[in-house]
């Protein structure tokens, strides 16, 4: 027989969001509206993902997007999903997402509101062949330009302005991962009821850990100090737990999730090739940094925190290392 004293475990997401508003006089619900909207088009991209084997929709399209990789289909579907489901909820000024050279307006037709929303449709998407891992990010600003259309100063915020930020995993199972400033909260996708559940309450990441994860193949471009630290994750070392072990999905959303979960460190830094990394500021190191900050981790360019790089360019990169706490002081 149910208690009355007996707490839920019954936590959906809509629900969670909802009761963190109540607790804030004041709140209008309209952060409520913007997380369950995405997690409506989390859904629809889930879909086409699980049935990527299926049809098809697989095939390249004979296009590039902005920072010059390939475009595939899904990439595709995923960012109209998110545009669509999010441009006519009222609470958006303007969106701008990894796919797309130039700010996305709201359509006249529909009310502007308080917020940005940046977004990586499909991250890793290089992997979806290989039914590995892959994701969308998502940060969420205020918008600091008065009224009327967004601009580009109510995107290019340094990360530590981002009011939210999360990331939907497609994977095994489906999660939605969010922080809006009280905690990181992880939800795994019933897909018997369609309903997010919270799964992972406030996660922590330890402040240490035992896994490096970088794309070593591009170890000689690196710097020599670059090269060095590598080296010395390697090296036998009882005292301080070396050798630790290497792991690299080369899905960074991925990469990132088991690093939050488990502890290490995940790198991607700048080369020879590309000085500045592959990973982009806005629509990939922010919110994962902000995420990861949040769970009491550590994100750096190696030079400056990430959460405190003033952009300037919408699709501009940055090097990344991110984990804990001591692995990122360390690198
Ligand atoms: P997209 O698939 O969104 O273009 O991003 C891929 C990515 O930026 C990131 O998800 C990976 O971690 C990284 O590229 C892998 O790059 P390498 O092949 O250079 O390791």
């Amino acid at each position: 027989m149910v208690q009355p004293t007996q707490s839920s475990k019954f936590m959906t997401l809509v629900r969670q969001i909802h009761e963190g508003e109540q607790s804030h006089p004041g709140a209008t619900g309209e952060f409520s509206d913007l997380l369950h909207g995405l997690s409506l088009a989390a859904k629809l991209v889930w879909r086409e993902v699980t049935k990527a084997g299926l049809v098809n929709i697989l095939g390249k399209t004979d296009r590039l997007n902005i920072s010059g990789d390939e475009v595939k289909k899904l990439d595709e579907f995923a960012d109209e999903t998110i545009f669509k489901m999010m441009d006519h909820v009222g609470h958006l000024c303007v969106m701008a997402s990894e796919e797309n050279e130039d700010l996305l307006h709201i359509p006249e037709h529909y009310p502007q509101g308080r917020y940005a929303l940046i977004y990586d449709p499909l991250d890793g998407s290089s992997n979806i062949d290989a039914n590995v891992t892959i994701g969308s990010i998502f940060s969420i600003h205020r918008r600091v330009s008065r009224e009327g259309k967004g601009t580009m100063d109510d995107v290019l915020q340094p990360g530590h302005k981002q009011v939210a930020a999360g990331y939907i995993l497609y994977g095994s199972s489906m999660m939605f991962v969010y922080c809006a400033g009280h905690g990181v909260h992880g939800f795994t996708l019933d897909p018997t009821v369609g309903e997010f559940l919270l799964s992972h309450e406030n996660i922590r990441i330890p402040p240490r850990g035992s896994i490096y994860s970088v794309n070593e193949g591009n170890i000689g471009r690196w710097k020599p100090e670059m090269q060095r630290y590598v080296q010395y994750l390697k090296q036998e070392d009882k005292e301080t737990g070396r050798p630790y072990s290497s792991r690299y999905i080369g899905s960074l959303v991925a990469d990132v999730h088991r690093t939050l979960l488990y502890g290490g460190i995940y790198c991607y830094p700048g080369d020879t090739r590309s000085p500045e990394g592959k990973l982009r500021l806005m629509y990939e190191n922010n919110p994962l940094a902000y995420i990861v900050e949040h769970a009491g981790g550590a994100a750096s360019d190696g030079r400056q925190r990430i959460l405190d790089i003033q952009p300037d360019s919408l699709h501009q990169r940055s090097p990344l290392f991110v984990g804990s706490v001591e692995e990122v002081r360390l690198a």
